[in-house]
């Protein structure tokens, strides 16, 4: 593709990210934590302590889990994590705490509260779950995502990642590329815009219960060029395992260079149209939501500058960077014009 030049650094060493072996170790921390927890919080002792983090974690469906990361749904395909991290890019900013990471979420189908959305995903069964490809495509199907893992390869690709409301992470997504995927489906050329479904499960998720106004199911798009980037990648994981279902377990989009509300979560379906169809978030607020919604600091949001970002779990804030910072990677994709659209 003529728009993948590498950025003239791309095969630098990582310089200020933490190592793999920290957040291991961290991870491992957290288990004895959880352990520890969970000789007092006896209703849920048994499933916390079961398979440790990362396997068996669902705790009794429907009650609260036990600690951040037992939401880690069991899959066949959690022996492929963690996966090897490809350096295809790289940032200059250390890693956001796992824990942290796993505390401050939007995902409204469950609550509008970042810290608490961990503790509503207990009743959500996240996996098995099956991803439907579907619209204008040669090759329709349903695909099973613990396959897709093991036949189109996982790795791992840390990116920066900033929500629109000026908050920012730096995390390890495990995942492959869209373009795997769509390229199982093979697209038609009258298919130029690509839209992604989110699940409409009311009694799995209570913020589709208790927040009728926003138009569940959540919905999002891509144009095709952007869908077929290398850098937009399907994430089945983070931190070197299975993603915990408040970050979208089992599967989410992830388009570093665009506002989160464009990553959209646990996705069902993957329609290839030949539209630009509505998103959710612009259809809710067209004059603070744009359809592009690239990452921009010289745009502000109507409510507030999009000049710098806090990052979660560190006290300081950073400039914000035009598109994020993968601009050699994608500015060639958009006109002035698209650049200086709202949000
Ligand atoms: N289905 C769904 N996807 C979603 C959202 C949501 O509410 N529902 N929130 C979006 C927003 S606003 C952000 S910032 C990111 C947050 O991802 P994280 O919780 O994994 O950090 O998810 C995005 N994807
Ligand atoms: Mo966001």
């Amino acid at each position: 593709m003529a728009n993948l030049h590498l950025p003239p650094d791309w095969n630098a060493p990582s310089r200020s990210i933490t190592p793999e072996g920290v957040y291991w170790n961290r991870r491992h921390f957290v288990r004895a934590a959880g352990l520890a927890l969970g000789g007092l919080a006896l209703p849920f002792a048994t499933s916390a302590c079961g398979g440790g983090l990362g396997s068996g974690g669902n705790g009794v469906p429907g009650e609260r889990p036990s600690d951040p990361l037992a939401t880690i749904p069991d899959t066949p395909s959690a022996d492929l994590y963690p996966a090897e991290r490809n350096p295809i890019v790289d940032v200059d900013r250390p890693l956001t705490d796992r824990l942290v990471a796993a505390t401050h979420n939007n995902f409204y189908e469950f609550t509008t509260d970042k810290a608490r959305v961990w503790e509503n995903v207990g009743p959500f069964e996240a996996r098995p779950w099956t991803i439907e490809v579907t619209g204008e495509v040669e090759n329709p199907g349903v695909w099973d995502v613990a396959d897709l893992e093991r036949e189109l390869g996982l790795e791992e690709r840390v990116y920066r990642f900033r929500c629109v409301e000026a908050w920012a992470m730096t995390v390890p997504w495990i995942g492959f590329p869209l373009h795997r995927l769509l390229a199982r489906a093979r697209p038609l050329s009258s298919g130029r815009y690509v839209r992604f479904v989110t699940f409409m499960r009311p009694d799995q998720a209570i913020g589709q219960r208790t927040q009728p106004w926003y138009n569940w199911p959540y919905y999002e798009a891509l144009r095709m060029d952007e869908a077929m980037h290398e850098l937009t990648l399907v994430a089945t994981g983070i931190f070197g395992a299975p993603l915990p279902k408040q970050h979208g377990a089992p599967a989410r989009i992830i388009v570093p260079w665009k506002y989160g509300f464009k990553s959209p979560k646990s996705i069902e379906r993957i329609e290839v149209v030949r539209e630009r169809p509505p998103t959710l978030w612009n259809d809710q607020q067209p004059n603070e939501y744009g359809f592009y919604s690239n990452v921009n600091p010289e745009v502000p949001h109507p409510r507030w500058s999009q000049a710098d970002e806090e990052l979660i779990g560190e006290s300081r804030r950073v400039p914000t960077l035009m598109l994020n910072g993968y601009g050699e990677w994608v500015g060639d994709m958009y006109s002035a014009e698209i650049m200086s659209r709202i949000s």
